[in-house]
């Protein structure tokens, strides 16, 4: 028996002998995988408790017609967008956000650390965009609910672990997950289901390779990009010592395609210190004149358009009158005639 088993895994083994039902002992179960130390002399001891779930879960799904009695969790919408962080255990999804928010997730060198989606604001400028933070994607841990939080997410992260030896393994574990639950990861835009396939959903996806610290992260970060690009786009990072992280807010902002857009009275200055609203890509004046008032939808004549200093555009506005399907790009000020 390996030493240094944890008082919490040995607490959890305790309720694992004294249940009685079938649901505290997998609970039980999930417990001591989650607190076991992860090192080679644990290894044996892991692969077992893996096998009883997995025993335990087919077991309890024969009984009842479904494959387990499983909680739900959801995750209510805050900021200007919801980005899902998906990957195999202990790739560093919980550092990520720890180090993007001001969340303080639980993070170990352990498989199971995370059991509950957990939320955190990132700051992005003068907006924030939310992270949701998951427990790994493996068989073992697999619930439905995971797939419905990236699923209703605006973008997944894919997190891989560039010291990890069995690097391409992991990454497509977890693809092979989630469409298992119907879901593909995609690099593109989002694509809606189709008619064929009621209740499939393409999530896009950014993968995120962290630890970019550790060795042999240069030649496995040269095999991801080998085997995932142009699928995916990989952004090297590490949560360790920080290279990397202070792009990615920008990096997430540009691939949710957000445009923010500051209002203005007639007549008076532009207020940038109250947030603007955030739109889709491809949003109207008639967008900004809905989200302002439902009447302006019906009552507006016409709108002014200042670009920000920030425009890419090769069209300055700078207080021209547009119409209602004049299109807006992120900084631009807008002024309502009603
Ligand atoms: N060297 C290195 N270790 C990391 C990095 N990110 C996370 N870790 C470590 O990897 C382990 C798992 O991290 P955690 O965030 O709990 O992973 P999760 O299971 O994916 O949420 C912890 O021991 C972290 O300290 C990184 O960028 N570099
Ligand atoms: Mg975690």
């Amino acid at each position: 028996m390996p030493a240094n088993l944890t008082p919490q895994y040995l607490a959890a083994e305790e309720r694992f002998k004294s249940a009685t039902t079938a649901q505290e002992k997998v609970e039980a179960l999930r417990e001591m995988l989650a607190t076991i130390p992860k090192h080679k002399g644990t290894e044996k001891l892991q692969a077992d408790l893996k096998r009883r779930l997995a025993r335990l879960n087919a077991e309890m799904g024969r009984k009842h017609g479904v494959s387990k009695a499983s909680a739900i969790y959801t995750v209510r919408r805050e900021g200007a967008a919801q980005v899902a962080l998906v990957g195999a255990p202990n790739v560093g999804k919980s550092s990520l956000l720890a180090r993007l928010t001001h969340a303080t997730p639980e993070i170990g060198d352990y498989p199971f650390t995370t059991r509950l989606p957990q939320p955190g604001m990132m700051p992005f400028e003068d907006i924030q965009i939310q992270l949701v933070d998951l427990p790994p994607v493996a068989q073992e841990f697999y619930e439905p609910w995971m797939g419905n939080i990236v699923r209703s997410a605006d973008l997944a992260l894919l997190v891989v672990d560039l010291g990890s030896d069995d690097l391409l393994d992991e990454v497509e574990d977890v693809l092979r997950i989630l469409e298992g639950s119907r879901i593909r990861l995609v690099g593109d835009a989002v694509e809606e289901p189709s008619a064929e396939e009621p209740g499939a959903a393409s999530r896009g996806t950014l993968l995120i390779a962290n630890k970019a610290d550790r060795d042999p992260a240069e030649i496995n970060l040269r095999i991801l990009r080998e085997f995932y690009e142009p699928r995916f786009t990989i952004h090297p990072v590490s949560s360790s010592d920080g290279s990397g992280l202070e792009a990615l807010p920008r990096i997430l902002f540009d691939r949710l395609a957000l445009v923010r857009v500051y209002t203005k009275a007639p007549g008076k200055k532009v207020d940038l210190s109250t947030p603007p609203y955030v739109l889709r890509g491809g949003c109207t004046v008639l967008d900004i004149a809905r989200a302002v008032h439902r009447e302006f939808e019906h009552s507006l004549k016409f709108a002014r358009v200042w670009s920000s200093h920030r425009s890419r555009r090769s069209v300055r506005f700078d207080g021209q009158m547009v119409e209602r399907h004049h299109r807006l790009e992120d900084g631009d000020v807008v002024e309502l005639h009603v």
